[in-house]
């Protein structure tokens, strides 16, 4: 279903979404009842001539009442987020088995180096290119991100991913795509003048063809 957010390609999308619909539900329902009773109470209570004030020193039981609802409902949300959050950005909740990449944010691009036919980085047959995250779709990959000169945040809405990239920082960001397509990555930090055009594509790929074209790309390169 697609609703305010894009289409979910990812395994995070349905867990996020879910937790996203209730609390826009919840909150939804919050703001509707406490701006009835705004205008309710200012045109009931409105100032009439011979009108007295009437003083009062409140009510315990409506303060426990108010108080005790949204701090159950804050609760419940913070433990319902609790299990996503660490399995989507917890120390070391990427799979051992994932695809590595290393991206480098730097104003104003992205340079994605791809571990190449061995699956491994830092060996001969890694390539790097611009603006361009190639993956295969039903596996793991981890990005490690870092920048280069100011924080970037690395941003696929697909994929319901979002992470800043922090110089001097080597960040690790996991996902894994549901669907074969080309989904838009993102900048999603000011990071100077030319922040508008960090526009960059994630291309997914059917895991066949991720092999023969990771192949074709190390052998081009080192022709
Ligand atoms: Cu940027």
């Amino acid at each position: 279903m697609q609703w305010i957010l894009p289409d979910g390609a990812s395994t995070f999308a349905g867990d996020i979404d879910f937790l996203y619909y209730v609390i826009l539900v919840i909150t939804g329902i919050a703001f509707l009842v406490v701006e009835v009773g705004l205008v309710w109470f200012a045109i009931k209570y409105r100032a009439r001539p011979g009108r007295r004030a009437t003083y009062t020193h409140g009510s315990l039981r409506a303060e426990l009442v108010w108080t005790a609802i949204p701090a159950v409902t804050v609760v419940v949300l913070g433990l319902m987020s609790g299990g996503v959050w660490n399995h989507v950005k917890g120390r070391h909740s990427a799979p051992a088995e994932a695809l590595p990449y290393r991206v480098l944010a730097k104003q104003f691009e992205w340079h994605v180096t791809h571990p190449g036919p061995d699956g491994q980085l830092d060996t001969p047959d890694d390539f790097t290119i611009r603006n361009q995250l190639h993956m295969p779709v039903d596996r793991a990959v981890v990005v490690h991100l870092t920048a280069e000169d100011v924080i970037h945040s690395f941003f696929v809405p697909a994929f319901r991913v979002k992470q800043d990239a922090v110089p001097g920082m080597e960040i690790p960001v996991w996902f894994e795509a549901t669907k074969a397509g080309r989904y838009e990555l993102a900048c999603a930090e000011l990071c100077g003048l030319g922040h508008y055009r960090m526009g960059a594509e994630v291309m997914v790929h059917a895991a066949d063809e991720f092999g023969s074209w990771t192949a074709a790309q190390a052998a081009a390169r080192t022709q």
